[in-house]
């Protein structure tokens, strides 16, 4: 059982593009774990590998009531996207306190490896289709609060530097 420190936004870090997994080992099985341990702990439903300073292409998702859905996607790709834009509230582990609509096509299927290392396929929509984006966005350095005005993400950028400042000095 591992936590994981969670970077925050601004952090240049989150801007890193995460590499293909070439092999699912061991060590990637670890880091799988621990990414499960941070996400629970937050509490979060979705953590991609780049929140934790890992710049490979690995998601954690559980979108269930009671944790009891864990889901692993390396090196995901979307085959299809369609269907009607859907505005959901987001937030982010790495913008904490901070929830804004975005809108995002409703429905997606994905191409993954599993922690196993077997491939397969994932038909997703609502709030799974939007996480699993979401957390895509990550491994390639975007987050959520791009698709905001420079205003908002201004804003809450200055916040979170203020909060950060200050729980340096603590
Ligand atoms: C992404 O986000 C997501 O601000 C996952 O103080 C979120 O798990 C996709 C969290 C919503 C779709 C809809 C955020 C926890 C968790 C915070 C999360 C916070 C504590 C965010
Ligand atoms: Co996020």
């Amino acid at each position: 059982m591992a936590i994981l420190e969670i970077l925050e936004f601004p952090d240049s870090r989150l801007r890193t593009k995460a590499a293909e997994v070439t092999e699912v080992t061991d060590k990637t099985r670890r880091v799988i774990e621990d990414m499960f341990d941070t996400m629970y702990d937050a509490p979060g439903i979705g953590l991609a590998a780049t929140q934790v300073d890992v710049h490979q292409q690995i998601i954690v998702i559980d979108v269930s009531e009671d944790k009891s859905e864990p889901l692993v996607f390396i090196n995901p790709k979307i085959t299809v996207l369609d269907g009607e834009l859907e505005k959901m509230q987001e937030g982010c582990l790495s913008v904490p306190g901070f929830y804004e609509d975005i809108e995002r096509i409703e429905h997606c299927q994905i191409d993954a490896i599993g922690k196993d290392g077997q491939p397969f396929t994932m038909e997703a929509t609502g709030l799974l289709a939007v996480c699993i984006q979401h957390e895509m966005d990550h491994l390639d350095g975007k987050l959520f609060v791009d698709y905001l005005s420079n205003t908002k993400r201004d804003r809450i950028r200055k916040k979170l530097e203020k909060q950060h400042r200050l729980a340096a000095k603590a």
